[in-house]
């Protein structure tokens, strides 16, 4: 069918009142809503009150939708550029034009270097089966998705103790006595939920151990704030244990029962007393050893988060592994309060979704970040992209020649932007999917505007927890530009491949089916709700006998077969970050409560409520420097330099300089945004290569700046 005839509109009334279920698109975390829709119009959005744990609340990201929807500085149809990367200049294009140019680039790199010369990053989350599945049908196994830069090092750390990544866990934050948040700011790196239960907790006088390197709003509402020096937090887990084990203050039942390696753990934490951590941290070893007795009292209804993004250095592996043990120790596993194992809908005695990708030939090529093959200990499925780039420039172990970015801004989210340019000068071509004209999109060869999560809908996703089920994301109203679904985007580029076979579906109605055949679930029951339920109640198992834990011993392995096998220590020793000069500080980043990394600086609202970022410095080194609260600074690191106002403030530990991240954005099309506050990332000269060994994560807390008065 011709692309520009293909049907986008919605196949119900446009006129009167109605209500969709769905699910938020203004960050990540894919909260369930409430649409009201009046004649084609979005004219409401609140969180889906069927949902107890959400309510009808919402974010201000989430609320801003409908500001994000009716603005028009975002890609209103197909560009391919028309000067160099890069230069802005572009030509607007029908869909069909631009799909074939895609195709054809996309062909042309097939034939010269194969299907696994195809590259395809996304933002990751429930739906890659399609994204996965586009590029299986094109003999690729090159599927990364952004996790490098947020949770890999805690998903690894994750799967060498238990033997499933991070998201095997949900954490049973409303009847928890005591979270232990290390750099975790669950307030402002929000999602919904989970911050009304952590509220709902506090209330009912749960405490809060907050750890950062500077007060957040989730240190306002702690019980405990500890303001420690930049990338030292690990130390702090190391004595916690020490002081664990030191006063068997931990479940030697639970321990007994399920965990191997106790004897290297207790080795390796013998030098670690509290004083010793005093001595790195700065927090009194009276308070560590008072703090950890508090949590004895209240385990096993403890939570120490293993972080989100953590604080990314070459050892916060360890952190998150650490905290994951604490976890073990106190016997917080799959008992309420705690971290409860997540089920599957095999584990409900149903089936789950069909694959897109099911009857589609296995992919034969090895990943071309060796992941899998050369790097047996990290997980093969969505790899790590920072390893793209060394590939991409010097060919090897394969040349790669097409790079599509889906849903994902690697200019904005991975280290050093002009260190990426210069790698993509390499292919011959580079894509962006989009609804905003992110950095990528505007150094791409072709931008392709995907619908928003308002006019479009998604591919059916599966959500494991405590009570397994499907969540839909459901098309509310019709495109305002000429744009297009991501599952019609890939299945018109696949046909064009001469792939059309592997995506036999005219409508979303036609996957949803697919996906659903033998789960016993069907359309209209997803739509009812927004989501399906595969158990009425939560399943637990049994603790005493009924634990399953994926590792290759089958036990809780405080010492990983896998890592040992591959040549990687456990639990290693502490390795205090360099000194700084005088006048240095460790760079470090965060968001605020009101924007989603780089996406939603120029939404109008949000913009409002916080149009541009600040540095923070502590007082005392800002003296030293001559600096004050308002000036105008000029930010360096190995050669970057940005400008923007300085914020000084008691709240953030001498050691470190903070900013908000997604700021100083050069995209001019955004015009609210433009040229606004700074850009942390572009300070990061030198960290794309720089990574954690054994977690695989950027070190994007391993950046030193220097600050001086702007001239
Ligand atoms: N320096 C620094 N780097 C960081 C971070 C930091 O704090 N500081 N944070 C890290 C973290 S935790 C993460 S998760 C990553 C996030 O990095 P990204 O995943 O790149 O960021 P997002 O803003 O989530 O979205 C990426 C792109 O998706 C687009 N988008 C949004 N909705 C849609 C949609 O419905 N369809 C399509 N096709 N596109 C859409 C947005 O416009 C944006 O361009 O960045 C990481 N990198
Ligand atoms: N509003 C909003 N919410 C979001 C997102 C968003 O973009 N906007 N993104 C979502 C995503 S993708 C993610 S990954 C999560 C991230 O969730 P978090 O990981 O909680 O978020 P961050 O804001 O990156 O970092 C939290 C804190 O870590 C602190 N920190 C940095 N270095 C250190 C250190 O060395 N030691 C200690 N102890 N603390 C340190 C920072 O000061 C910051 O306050 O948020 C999610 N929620
Ligand atoms: S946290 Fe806010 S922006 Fe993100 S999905 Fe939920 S409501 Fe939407
Ligand atoms: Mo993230």
């Amino acid at each position: 069918m011709p692309a520009d005839k293909a049907p986008n509109a919605l196949g119900v009334e446009q006129s009167g009142r109605r209500t969709v279920n769905s699910l938020c698109g203004m960050c990540a975390v894919r909260c369930p809503i409430e649409v009201e829709v009046e004649n084609g119009r979005a004219v409401w959005i609140q969180g889906n009150s069927k949902d107890k744990a959400m309510g009808t609340s919402l974010c201000a990201k989430g609320a801003a939708g409908l500001a994000f929807e009716y603005d028009d500085q975002r890609p209103q149809q197909p560009l391919i550029r028309s000067g160099p990367r890069g230069s802005g200049q572009w030509r607007r294009a029908s869909w069909d034009e631009a799909l074939d140019y895609v195709a054809k680039g996309l062909k042309e790199v097939m034939d010269e270097m194969g299907g696994k010369a195809v590259a395809l990053s996304d933002r990751g989350g429930p739906f890659p089966d399609l994204t996965k599945s586009f590029l299986k049908a094109l003999g690729s196994p090159n599927y990364f998705n952004h996790d490098c830069t947020c949770a890999r090092n805690v998903h690894h750390a994750c799967r060498s103790v238990f033997g499933w990544g991070r998201k095997g866990f949900n954490y049973d934050i409303k009847n928890c006595r005591h979270i232990v948040l290390i750099g975790r700011n669950l307030l402002e790196s929000l999602q919904v939920k989970e911050a009304k239960e952590f509220m709902d907790a506090l209330d009912k006088g749960a405490k809060c151990t907050y750890i950062d390197v500077r007060a957040t709003t989730t240190a306002s509402k702690a019980t405990r704030f500890w303001q420690i020096p930049p990338n030292t937090e690990y130390a702090l887990n190391l004595a916690f244990i020490h002081q664990v084990l030191k006063e068997q203050l931990y479940d030697t039942q639970f321990v007994a029962r399920w965990v191997s390696g106790l004897d290297q753990l207790r080795a390796l934490v013998e030098t670690y007393t509290p004083q010793w951590a005093e001595a790195q941290t700065g927090v009194p070893a009276a308070e560590i050893i008072a703090f950890v007795r508090e949590v004895a009292a209240d385990a096993p209804k403890v939570i120490f988060h293993p972080g989100w993004m953590v604080a990314r250095h070459h050892q916060s592996f360890f952190t998150s592994r650490t905290s994951y043990i604490l976890n073990v120790l106190f016997g917080a596993i799959e008992t309420p309060g705690g971290l409860i194992i997540a089920k599957t809908p095999a584990d409900a005695g149903k089936k789950g979704l069909k694959s897109l990708g099911a009857g589609m030939p296995a992919v034969e090529a090895p990943r071309v970040d060796g992941i899998g093959s050369k790097y047996k200990h990290w997980d093969a499925e969505p790899g790590l992209l920072h390893l793209l780039y060394p590939a991409i420039e010097t060919g090897q172990p394969y040349p790669m020649g097409a790079y599509i970015a889906y849903r994902h801004d690697p200019l904005t989210a991975l280290p050093d932007p002009e260190a990426q340019l210069k790698i993509f000068d390499k292919l011959k071509l580079l894509v962006a999917i989009d609804v905003n004209y992110s950095l990528t999109a505007w150094h791409a060869d072709v931008i392709l505007p995907e619908s928003t999560y308002l006019e479009r809908a998604n591919i059916l996703a599966g959500k494991n927890g405590p009570k397994p089920g499907l969540i839909m994301r459901d098309q509310c109203i019709a495109p305002r530009s000429d744009s297009r679904p991501a599952w019609w985007i890939f299945k018109e580029l696949a046909a064009r491949l001469g792939l059309g076979q592997y995506f036999p579906y005219e409508t979303i109605e036609d996957i949803w089916r697919y996906q659903l055949e033998g789960t016993g679930v069907d359309i209209e029951t997803l739509r009812a709700k927004g989501s399906v339920a595969f158990a009425s109640q939560p399943i637990m198992w049994d603790r005493a006998e009924g634990l399953k834990f994926k590792t290759p011993s089958g036990k809780i392995e405080l010492i990983s077969e896998m890592l040992t096998k591959n040549g990687f220590e456990s639990l290693a020793p502490f390795d205090p970050p360099p000194p700084l000069e005088p006048g240095q500080f460790r760079l470090v980043f965060g968001r605020p409560a009101v924007h989603a990394h780089g996406q939603s600086q120029n939404n109008p609202l949000l913009h409002e409520l916080c149009p541009e970022n600040s540095l923070w410095l502590h007082p005392e080194p800002a003296k030293a420097l001559g600096l004050s609260d308002g000036d105008q600074v000029e930010v360096s690191s190995g050669g970057a330099t940005v400008q923007g106002r300085l914020t000084v403030t008691p709240w953030i530990h001498p050691q470190a300089g903070f900013m908000l991240h997604g700021f100083g954005q050069s995209v001019p099309w955004k015009m609210r945004s433009f040229n606004r506050g700074m850009a942390d990332q572009r300070l990061m000269r030198g960290l794309l290569t720089s990574y954690d060994p054994v977690g695989g994560g950027n070190n994007l807390t391993e950046c030193v700046i220097s600050v001086k008065k702007a001239g």
